[in-house]
C-alpha cells in the first residue's frame, strides 16, 4: 500500500462536510448533540450512514440489535477480517466528534485506500456499534457487550429504559428484530480490531502529540442506588423527627468522591451523574432519591475497592439517618489490554508518515474494551481542544482528524495485508 498516494487520497473537506450533517441528526440545537439510541435522529442518522456505506460498495449488514458492520470484501474473504468502527449515539447535550469520528473517520479511510486502487487480502469490516453511551438503557456498550458475550441476551433483552420499555420492545419499534442470541461473533471473526476515537481527555494536546497509542483502557462500573426515607409536609414536620432522603443521597454523593481520593492514585475517578428526587416539590420532604454513580480506574482492584467503600458509605448513612438504601450494581468491568502486534502496527503507521506518538491509557471506555474480549485491539486517539468532551464545545480540528483517518488507513491496510 503506497503511503504518498493513501494520504493525497484522504478527503478531509469531506469527510468535515458529513461529520456536519451527521451531527445535524440531533435532539437538541447546535452545537450540542443529543442522538439517544434508537431514537428518531438515531434511526435517521444510521440510514443516511447506510446509503454512505452503499456509496462506498460495502456490503452493509444490521443484526437483532442494530450494531451494522459495513464490509470491504478483501481478495481472501474466507480469512477472518479487520474490523474496525466505533458508536453514533451521543448522551444529552453532548458534542459532534465523540464516536463519530471512528465512524466517518474510518469509512474515510477505507475510500482513500480504494482510490488508491489498493485491494486488502483480508475483508476490513467498519462496525457501527448500538448503544456505546449508557443514556437510555443505563449500561455502556450494549452493542459490543452482546458481540462478545460479555452480556448475556437474556438479561439485555429486559433492560428498560426511564419509559419502562425493554430493549425488545424498543430495538423491534426500530426495526431491528431477530434473536439477540444470535448477535455474539464467532471465535476467530475478526483478527483485529482498531478503533479511531478523540482523547477526550488532554494529554495529547498539552504535549502537542499528533497520535495517541492506546494501551490500555480503563475498567468501568456503575452502580444505581436508592435512598427511601418518609417525605412529609416541608412545614409541619419539624426537623428532629425528619427522614429526608436526600440528605442522605448528598452525604452518599460526597461519600463517593471521598472514596476516589481515598485510593491516592490520580487513575482513580468517581461521578454521581444522576440524582432524581421525588417527588420533587419544593415543600415536600424528599421521600426517595435514585442517584447513578459511575466509577473507574485503570486498576481493577483500587476500582473494586472503591464499589466495596461507596457501598459501605451508603450503610453507615441509611442507619445513621434511619433511611432505606439498596444498591444495584449495573456493570462492573475489568480494564483491556491493547495487543502488542496491534500498537506496533500503529506505531508502523505513525512513523511512515512523520507524525509524533506517545503511548498512553484510555480512561474513557469504548467499545474497543468488549471487542478485546473476542480479537487482539488497539485504539488510535487524536487530540481534542482542552481534553473537552461530552459538552457542546468538544471539537477536534480537520488536521487531526485527517492525522487520524491517515494512520487508520495505514494500520488496516498493514493488518488487512
Ligand atoms: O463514558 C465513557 O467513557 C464513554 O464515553 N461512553
Ligand atoms: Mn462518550
Ligand atoms: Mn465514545
Amino acid at each position: 500500500m503506497n503511503t504518498a498516494a493513501t494520504n493525497k487520497e484522504i478527503d478531509t473537506a469531506r469527510l468535515w462536510a458529513e461529520l456536519e450533517t451527521l451531527a445535524a441528526f440531533s435532539a437538541t440545537a447546535a452545537p450540542a448533540v443529543t442522538r439517544v439510541v434508537f431514537s428518531r435522529q438515531d434511526l435517521e442518522a444510521r440510514a443516511w450512514l447506510k446509503d454512505l456505506f452503499r456509496e462506498a460498495f460495502l456490503a452493509v449488514r444490521e443484526d437483532a440489535v442494530g450494531n451494522t458492520f459495513a464490509s470491504w470484501a478483501g481478495r481472501e474473504p474466507e480469512l477472518p477480517a479487520v474490523g474496525t468502527g466505533s458508536h453514533i449515539d451521543a448522551i444529552p447535550s453532548s458534542g459532534r466528534f465523540d464516536g463519530t469520528v471512528g465512524v466517518l473517520g474510518a469509512l474515510e479511510a477505507i475510500r482513500a485506500l480504494q482510490r488508491t486502487g489498493y485491494r486488502p487480502r483480508r475483508s476490513i469490516e467498519l462496525l457501527l456499534f448500538t448503544s456505546e453511551e449508557p443514556t437510555r438503557f443505563g449500561i455502556g456498550c450494549l452493542g459490543s457487550r452482546l458481540l462478545s458475550g460479555t452480556l448475556a441476551a437474556e438479561r439485555a433483552s429486559q433492560m428498560r429504559d426511564r419509559a419502562g420499555s425493554t430493549l425488545d420492545q424498543v430495538r423491534v419499534d426500530a426495526g431491528f428484530a431477530g434473536d439477540l442470541r444470535g448477535v455474539g461473533l464467532p471465535s476467530g471473526y475478526y483478527s483485529s480490531f482498531v478503533e479511531l476515537h478523540i482523547e477526550q481527555g488532554p494529554i495529547l494536546e498539552r504535549e502537542e502529540i499528533s497520535i495517541g497509542v492506546v494501551t490500555s483502557i480503563a475498567a468501568p462500573a456503575s452502580l444505581m442506588i436508592l435512598v427511601e426515607g418518609e417525605g412529609g409536609h416541608a412545614g409541619a414536620v419539624l426537623m428532629p423527627g425528619r427522614k429526608d432522603a436526600l440528605l442522605g443521597a448528598a452525604e452518599i454523593v460526597m461519600g463517593v468522591e471521598a472514596a476516589a481520593l481515598k485510593t491516592g492514585s490520580i487513575d482513580t475517578v468517581g461521578t454521581t451523574g444522576v440524582c432524581e428526587v421525588f417527588p420533587g416539590a419544593v415543600n415536600s420532604i424528599p421521600s426517595r432519591v435514585r442517584l447513578e454513580i459511575d466509577t473507574r480506574d485503570t486498576d481493577l482492584s483500587r476500582r473494586d475497592s472503591v464499589v466495596a467503600e461507596i457501598r459501605r458509605i451508603t450503610d453507615e448513612v441509611a442507619s445513621k439517618r434511619g433511611l432505606r438504601a439498596t444498591v444495584e450494581l449495573l456493570n462492573a468491568d475489568a480494564p483491556a489490554q491493547c495487543e502488542p502486534k496491534i500498537i506496533a502496527a500503529v506505531v508502523r503507521a505513525c512513523e511512515a508518515l512523520g507524525l509524533s506518538h506517545r503511548q498512553m491509557v484510555s480512561r474513557a471506555y469504548h467499545d474497543s474494551l468488549f471487542m478485546s474480549r473476542v480479537a487482539p485491539v488497539a485504539m488510535i486517539f487524536i487530540p481534542c481542544r482542552g481534553g473537552v468532551s461530552h459538552r457542546p464545545d468538544e471539537y477536534s480540528s480537520p488536521e487531526h482528524i485527517a492525522n487520524g483517518v491517515a494512520v487508520l488507513a495505514h494500520t488496516l491496510a498493514d493488518l488487512a495485508a
